[in-house]
């Protein structure tokens, strides 16, 4: 059995990476379409060999269509996710658009693949921050339980676009020239206050909201407690952007409920934890980096600590591709799982 798949935003930073996760994993397609908003449309793109023109995307364009990958920002996806829907196709949506949406899954596989089967039409994939910490989460929910989390972000420029990983590599290389470099992306476009980001760390991710987290913060609150089924549970979170291109890091506190758990039992579950790879040995100096996690799948974990103060408490390294696990390979991969389960 093969798919009509559409990848709508085929030409931004995740769009890429989706089409090369679709070839790499030899998703069954039989029928491609290339979509984005009028802008990219026209330019050519290469899958398999074979070359693509990409088409403006318009409620038409779904006709057929099977499985919907959109990644084309979140004012597309309002406008166009709805239209691929009611014309039969199955939406992962990789924007923010529908994830807080009740009756739209909110879906990370390793953690809540039995929501799918809920599904209406549209499945939202979560913030790339948010994903690679509840793969690393769920294995200790399940087997400890989970009071509260605290978690600090060391975000990669990529997960802010192509232009993002641009001015990064100019504002480089102009400090290194002795210049003054120019600020125009980071931390949000948008606004009309920017930050260079080489050789420096920014506090913020997307915009403040009234309660003094930003966006980004309050997604890695609500999306966690929506994916992992507990509306109570305990998390804070602070997003801060680092001059890294790609992978994502993050330092995250927990604070388990079961009595008497140790390091080396959070070490032996996440070491055979479904999507985990276990770097963990300070006498070795092992432990993960954005670098190493560049291009590849899995989250990688390790910094495993336990805490000075509390008993039930822990530390954790987190690290993914934000463009992989973090959006496209999480993406193809719950396309995967729509096979499996028949509901395609
Ligand atoms: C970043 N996490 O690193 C953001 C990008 O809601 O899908 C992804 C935004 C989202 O800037």
């Amino acid at each position: 059995q093969a798919f009509h798949v559409a990848v709508v935003g085929a030409t931004g930073a995740v769009g890429e990476q989706m089409l090369k996760t679709l070839e790499n994993r030899n998703f069954p397609i039989g029928k491609l379409t290339l979509l984005s908003s009028k802008r990219s449309a026209g330019k050519k793109l290469v899958f398999k060999g074979e070359e693509f023109t990409i088409q403006e995307a318009t409620p038409e364009s779904f006709e057929g269509v099977d499985i919907a990958l959109f990644s084309a920002g979140g004012s597309v996806s309002l406008e166009l996710a709805p239209e691929a829907a009611k014309r039969g196709a199955i939406v992962v949506d990789n924007t923010s658009a529908f994830r807080m949406d009740a009756n739209t899954p909110l879906v990370v596989p390793e953690v809540n693949e039995k929501d799918l089967l809920e599904h209406n039409g549209i499945i939202a994939n979560p913030n790339c921050s948010t994903i690679q910490m509840v793969v690393a989460l769920e294995p200790i929910r399940q087997a400890y339980g989970l009071g509260r989390v605290i978690v600090s972000t060391y975000q990669a420029v990529s997960g802010a676009g192509v232009t993002a990983i641009e001015e990064l590599k100019t504002q480089a290389q102009a400090m290194l020239n002795g210049e003054t470099p120019e600020a125009n992306i980071l931390p949000v476009k948008a606004l009309d206050k920017h930050y260079p980001i080489a050789f420096n760390a920014i506090p913020q991710i997307d915009k403040f909201t009234d309660n003094g987290f930003t966006y980004e913060e309050m997604k890695m609150i609500n999306e966690t407690k929506k994916i992992m089924h507990m509306p109570e549970l305990e998390v804070a979170a602070t997003c801060v952007r680092l001059p890294v291109v790609s992978g994502h890091s993050e330092s995250v506190y927990i604070e388990v409920e079961q009595d008497g758990v140790t390091v080396e039992d959070l070490r032996t579950l996440l070491a055979s934890a479904e999507g985990v790879v276990l770097q963990d040995n300070p006498a070795e100096q092992l432990y993960p980096t954005p670098l190493d996690a560049t291009g590849k799948n899995e989250v990688f974990v390790g910094r495993i600590r336990k805490d000075l103060n509390n008993d039930k408490g822990f530390h954790l390294w987190v690290v993914s591709d934000n463009l992989l696990k973090g959006a496209a390979w999480n993406s193809v991969q719950i396309a995967e799982r729509l096979v499996k389960l028949g509901l395609v």
